[in-house]
């Protein structure tokens, strides 16, 4: 899967670099054609928002540093457009916070696990949860449901990126902490989350590793003011707030 040659200068550069992983995702075996349209969706609201970082969102990656840093076992889930767009950087973030790696599919055949799973190996992943899948999800009844009992099923802190709504709802109800990112501060996933990142995947995950890394030496106490001082609402609103005034 390398990158096509677009040169950076270009207006469009993220835009074209992502569409091109996603492409070469669905041609790979690792993204399913429904994750070309969930890239659609997402992409416009990224034009919304700037094609920028926002300053609540990366007050939400800060906090959701903290989480993960401060928990006893974070997992970050992995569908088949995060394995597309950001699989160096997801192995990236477990080394920085200690998290593991669960492949989780609402696609979920046996070929695609394997292929992501191979595909995040690939870029520096030891271990990779998700194939055992002999735990479940209460109160959902597709294949999300499906988790290793001692990945996603025993965490206390999931990071659920380019989520649908009713796992993130589901995972919430068990009492998880869940850190969301998604582009759309109006979907389900986001507003059942401790911590919504309302920002592009691609620019999110590097930010959350950059935060870990700052905050690896942080006290318990300093890792629980951030948490604390986060609010979830006013991030959602103020990410609202950009997409409908269009600028600052
Ligand atoms: O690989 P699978 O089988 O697990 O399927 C994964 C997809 C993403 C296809 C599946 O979960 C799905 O259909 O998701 P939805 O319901 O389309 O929701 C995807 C969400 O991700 C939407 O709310 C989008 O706004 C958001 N999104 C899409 N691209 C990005 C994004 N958020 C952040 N960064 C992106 N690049």
């Amino acid at each position: 899967m390398d990158d096509i040659e677009i040169p950076e200068s270009h207006p469009r550069y993220e835009s074209l670099l992502t569409r091109h992983r996603i492409e070469a995702g669905v041609e790979a075996g690792i993204t399913s054609r429904q994750g070309l349209i969930a890239q659609g969706r997402g992409e416009a609201y990224d034009y919304l928002l700037g094609e920028e970082t926002i300053p609540s969102a990366d007050d939400a990656a800060r906090a959701a540093a903290a989480h993960l840093l401060a928990a006893d076992h974070a997992v970050l889930s992995v569908n088949g457009n995060v394995a597309a767009l950001v699989p160096g950087e997801i192995v990236d973030l477990a080394a920085a916070t200690g998290a593991d790696i669960e492949v989780n599919l609402f696609n979920r055949t046996d070929e695609r696990m394997r292929a992501i799973v191979e595909h995040l190996q690939d870029h520096g992943a030891e271990d990779v949860k998700g194939l055992t899948a002999d735990g479940r999800i209460p109160g959902l009844d597709h294949e999300r449901a499906k988790v290793d009992a001692d990945g996603i099923g025993a965490a206390d802190v999931v990071l659920v990126p380019l989520e649908d709504g009713d796992r993130a709802e589901a995972l919430a109800e068990m009492g998880k902490t869940e850190l969301v990112i998604d582009l759309n501060p109006l979907s389900r996933s986001a507003q059942a989350a401790t911590v919504p990142i309302v920002d592009n995947i691609i620019r999110a995950v590097p930010n959350v590793t950059a935060h870990a890394r700052e905050l690896a030496d942080a006290s318990d106490a300093e890792l629980a003011q951030i948490r604390d001082d986060f609010d979830a609402e006013a991030a959602l609103e103020a990410a609202e707030d950009r997409i409908r005034s269009g600028g600052d």
